[in-house]
């Protein structure tokens, strides 16, 4: 261990230490997001930047000196022991994600969990069993799903609860990206199954799956789905570091076993109809999470590309067409904490809210959401669309009570 802030252990009862798990992009939204929790909210418990950790040591050290993390460790069960971390922060790769967040719960320390939870749906089970044990000693856990905290989305939840919409009878969620269109990118740990679990299906289609649940309040049933890898060889990145060769020996490309793209449709409990779409071969758009409920009083959409707008139709008058919210007035969610109306926000404004609403319910001892059994129906959404995609988008149920007795 190398600690960078000698002054780390004198520190008042009102702060949490916190320990990041990776340093990568994820890494670097969470650091910015627990340092403009502190900055610019003033949750009941301050966050302080313990430590962060990664094998490789130089750039975890990196990630510390340019985030103002106070100590680097490589290895996370060094982090789990230190008296100075209450909150560990898992920011890796899915398949290590059951393993830290028990070893973590057990230990007594607070989580918050990258999304999708888990790479199966067994693993996310034996999570949400360790998180609801770890609750009943006031050990609380959070899974990373940011997207509900961007306040368009959050404006979103507010108006389908508030009845403004009637019922609810289409939902059409898409997430689109293009990162993978250029078969020369190289193989990383997410294009393999047995890191990432699943491909655009788990990384992004887990988002919507969850943003869907979260605006309409209502659940899918079941889905019938299509899955697609366009490109099923690539480059080893840099050598193939942590990657093995095809099984032809070439050791210059490796093989994708996960999915580049999946489709599906549903039926959510309240008799709407959904249509989802996940892709890294969206070819143009970047990021474009997009969400348009129709309801039979009036409709909404969004999209991410244009994330501080919501279009909103109100059914008093069909003939207004869509109003163009800007949603970034102070009554709207999270904006009293940032500036004046007009002066929007962007994609790491998601990860401080996320951070003052963990902070916020461990100081008042409330379970945080999206809870690991919110990740847990995710993850068994994602199982039944790989089960349905692999029997010809055969009709796949979704188990309506969770593998985990509610307690
Ligand atoms: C890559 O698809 C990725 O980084 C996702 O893993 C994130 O969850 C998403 O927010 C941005 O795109």
């Amino acid at each position: 261990m190398t600690r960078t802030d000698p002054a780390a252990d004198r520190r008042p009862e009102s702060e949490l230490g916190i320990g990041m798990i990776g340093y990568a992009f994820m890494g670097r939204a969470h650091s910015q997001g627990w340092r403009n929790a502190r900055s610019f909210f003033s949750p009941p418990l301050l966050p302080r930047l313990a430590v962060v950790a990664g094998r490789d040591e130089a750039a975890a050290s990196e990630t510390a000196r340019r985030f103002g993390w106070e100590s680097v460790e490589t290895d996370w069960r060094d982090v789990i022991e230190r008296d100075d971390v209450q909150v560990v922060d898992i920011c890796t790769p899915g398949d290590t994600h059951v393993e830290i967040a028990v070893a973590a719960l057990r230990a007594g320390k607070h989580v918050l969990c990258e999304k999708p939870l888990a790479n199966t749906v067994a693993e996310a089970v034996e999570m949400v069993e360790a998180a609801e044990v770890a609750e009943a000693a006031g050990v609380l856990s959070m899974v990373g799903f940011t997207y509900r905290r961007v306040p368009a989305i959050a404006h979103a939840r507010d108006i389908v609860a508030s009845g403004r919409l009637g019922d609810i009878r289409h939902v059409r969620a898409q997430y689109l990206q293009d990162w993978l269109v250029d078969p020369n990118v190289p193989l990383s740990w997410r294009l393999r199954k047995d890191r990432a679990g699943s491909g655009a299906l788990g990384d992004i289609g887990a988002h919507i799956i969850d943003l869907v649940q979260f605006v309409t309040g209502d659940r899918l049933t079941g889905v019938s789905a299509l899955t697609e890898t366009f490109v099923r060889h690539r480059p080893l990145a840099t050598g193939g570091a942590g990657l093995s060769a095809t099984a032809n020996g070439a050791g210059d490309v490796g093989e994708v076993t996960v999915d580049d793209a999946a489709i599906f449709i549903s039926r959510l409990a309240g008799g709407a109809l959904a249509t989802f779409e996940a892709t890294r071969f969206a070819t143009g758009r970047k990021n474009s999470i997009r969400l348009e409920i129709n309801g039979s009083d009036g409709s909404l959409a969004f999209d991410f590309e244009d994330m501080n707008v919501l279009h909103v139709l109100r059914g008093e008058d069909p003939d207004a067409g869509f109003t163009r919210v800007l949603v970034t007035e102070p009554e709207h969610p999270y904006l009293a904490g940032w500036w004046p109306a007009g002066h929007v926000l962007g994609y790491e404004h998601g990860f401080t809210h996320q951070a003052v609403d963990l902070l916020t319910d461990i100081s008042q001892g409330r379970p945080p959401r999206p809870s690991f059994r919110d990740g847990l129906v995710v993850q068994q959404v994602l199982e039944a669309v790989e089960q349905s995609a692999a029997h010809g988008a055969a009709w796949t149920e979704i188990p309506h009570e969770a593998p985990v007795p509610v307690t």
